[in-house]
């Protein structure tokens, strides 16, 4: 048994509600809701898969199942709600046969190829009920990528005899899963593979999936410092807090917890890029608020930065495509700063050099392995705190900067994924481990488990399965076309930005800031069971 604080304790005894259609399992059945398109170069590649429908949740007779063997994988970075989708699979084929078994592969996806898992008893899984991390089984950025990593893994599901596999994991490992599903079939293997949407980063997201999980608990944690850095600020009145937030791409995270804490500013990555700006256009937009708010003599504030932001300007984009093709040539890889620089082209190299040189070697460290830039990795709060002390430098020698600026860089990021996660995360999680067990006890292969109507009671909450292969469309990775699921940025029509943008400009002067405290578990359900704007609105 692992340790427990008072409060992990507590959170054990949390029971999840279950949506309706959910409740008894034996009586949910599928029914084809929507004919989804895939994209003809799409479909190429999913012969098998590519003409699946949309499937909702029903309830009907009652039907009889035989024993299930499930496999079940995390993959990708740490997600509120994780150990709750487990459980939810596990008491799901229990209660559909009470000899089904569930093995959970360690530490990510190579757990698939090496054969290594554990068997998921109720024993091993008690202590996990409602708590934060993928430790139970871990979880890994590896790929099943390669001819012979398929083929491992196709012995390992068949020496399990398997009938299905779940995934956990964002954009890039549910595009995998549809990999998997379509060859598993290919192969006349009789394994069903089902994704499950995870990402604090909110960017999974489509016309069935409001919100991936981990999402409501990362931000409501990042809110709560943001407010907690805030009051410190209006209390001392001498610093300008820099806070970068997670999110690989989209801007989702800092748009939530921009509502959720209103700040005096929050850069929107979408939106810098829709207006075509450049790094230095931003640096002003800082400098200039903070020349503003020294005109009404407050030298301090807080700004929220989306740790994605780079890759929207449109001088450090231009830039970062340049450096990924360069990388991912291994002659390249292992080469110095100053080599690289002379291969850049004339707008890439005197970008680079707008950069302190830490940030200049921080943008050439190894990318992930889906070719990604490590963006958590870029000190990008570091970066614009540069850069605004160098422009605020020459406003002051102008005259027309008079404030004194002592900026702190925070980093809002690792700790919103592990945590104990809010009772939305947690009943949301285990919802979706109930559907995708369903989905596999079904026969069901290459879906998506989704829910929807989120922000309406439990109860009514609806099941839905959506086809890995229409979520699927090209785009340029380490220099070339590749398959993936497309990451959902923010929406500049959408209504969660809208408000924003009305809202925001008040936030400026004002310092209209709120303390949106640490998560709670216990007490009125307005305060316990809220859901984020996203949903709500
Ligand atoms: P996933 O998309 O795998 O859920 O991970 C998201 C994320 O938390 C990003 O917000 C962040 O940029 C990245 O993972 C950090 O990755 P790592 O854990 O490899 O440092």
């Amino acid at each position: 048994m692992q340790n427990l604080s008072e409060l992990q304790k507590a959170r054990l005894t949390f029971k999840p509600e279950i949506a309706k259609v959910l409740q008894d399992l034996k009586l949910a059945q599928f029914v084809e809701s929507s004919k989804k398109e895939v994209l003809a170069d799409v479909a190429k590649s999913f012969p098998n898969i590519k003409d699946c429908s949309e499937l909702s949740v029903t309830t009907k007779n009652k039907q009889s199942f035989g024993s299930l063997s499930l496999g079940v994988v995390f993959s990708g970075g740490q997600a509120a709600g994780g150990h709750n989708v487990i459980t939810g699979i596990f008491d799901a084929i229990k209660a559909l046969h009470p000899e089904s078994r569930l093995f959970g592969f360690l530490n990510g996806p190579k757990g698939i190829i090496q054969g290594k898992y554990v068997e998921l008893s109720q024993e091993k899984l008690e202590p996990f009920r409602n708590q934060g991390g993928f430790d139970l089984i871990g979880s890994g950025r590896d790929k099943i990528e390669t001819p012979t990593q398929f083929e491992e893994a196709l012995k390992v599901v068949s020496g399990l005899d398997l009938d299905g596999l779940v995934i956990i994991g964002g954009d890039d490992s549910n595009t995998n899963a549809a990999f998997l599903a379509e060859f598993f079939l290919q192969k006349g293997v009789k394994t069903k593979v089902i994704g499950v949407p995870k990402t604090i980063d909110g960017d999974l997201q489509n016309e069935r999936v409001a919100i991936s999980f981990g999402f409501d608990t990362a931000c409501k944690i990042y809110a709560e410092t943001i407010g907690n850095i805030s009051r410190d600020a209006l209390s001392a009145k001498k610093y300008y807090y820099f806070v970068k937030l997670m999110g690989r791409s989209a801007s989702h995270i800092t748009l939530e917890c921009a509502l959720k804490s209103e700040p005096n500013l929050a850069l929107i990555g979408e939106e810098i890029e829709a207006n075509g700006k450049k790094l230095s256009d931003v640096v002003s937009e800082i400098s200039d608020l903070i020349c503003q708010r020294a005109d009404q003599e407050k030298d301090f504030g807080t700004v929220l930065i989306p740790e994605g932001i780079i890759e929207f300007l449109a001088d450090v984009k231009g830039l970062i495509q340049e450096l990924n093709k360069l990388l991912a040539k291994d002659s390249v890889q292992a080469q110095k700063l100053i080599e690289v620089e002379q291969a850049l082209s004339e707008s890439a190299k005197s970008c680079l050099k707008l950069m302190p040189e830490e940030i200049q070697l921080q943008l050439l460290m190894d990318r992930d392995s889906h070719g990604n830039v490590q963006v958590s990795k870029i000190e990008t709060e570091r970066l614009f705190i540069a850069l605004v002390q160098e422009e605020l430098k020459k406003r002051k020698e102008k005259g027309s900067y008079k404030g004194k600026f002592s900026p702190q860089p925070i980093f809002c990021g690792y700790e919103g994924r592990a945590a104990l996660p809010s009772n939305f995360d947690a009943t949301y999680c285990y919802n979706l481990g109930r559907l995708a067990a369903l989905l596999i006890a079904h026969k069901k292969t290459g879906y998506m488990a989704a829910l929807t109507n989120l922000h309406q009671k439990v109860q009514n909450w609806e099941g839905f399965a959506v086809p890995l292969a229409s979520l699927i469309h090209f785009e340029e990775r380490s220099g070339k076309q590749k398959a993936v699921i497309k990451k959902e940025l923010v929406d500049l029509n959408g209504k969660v930005f809208k408000i924003f943008a009305l809202k925001r400009d008040a936030w400026r002067l004002q310092d209209s800031l709120l303390q949106s405290g640490p998560i709670q578990f216990f007490g009125l359900k307005e305060i316990t069971d809220t859901v984020p704007f996203t949903i709500s609105l």
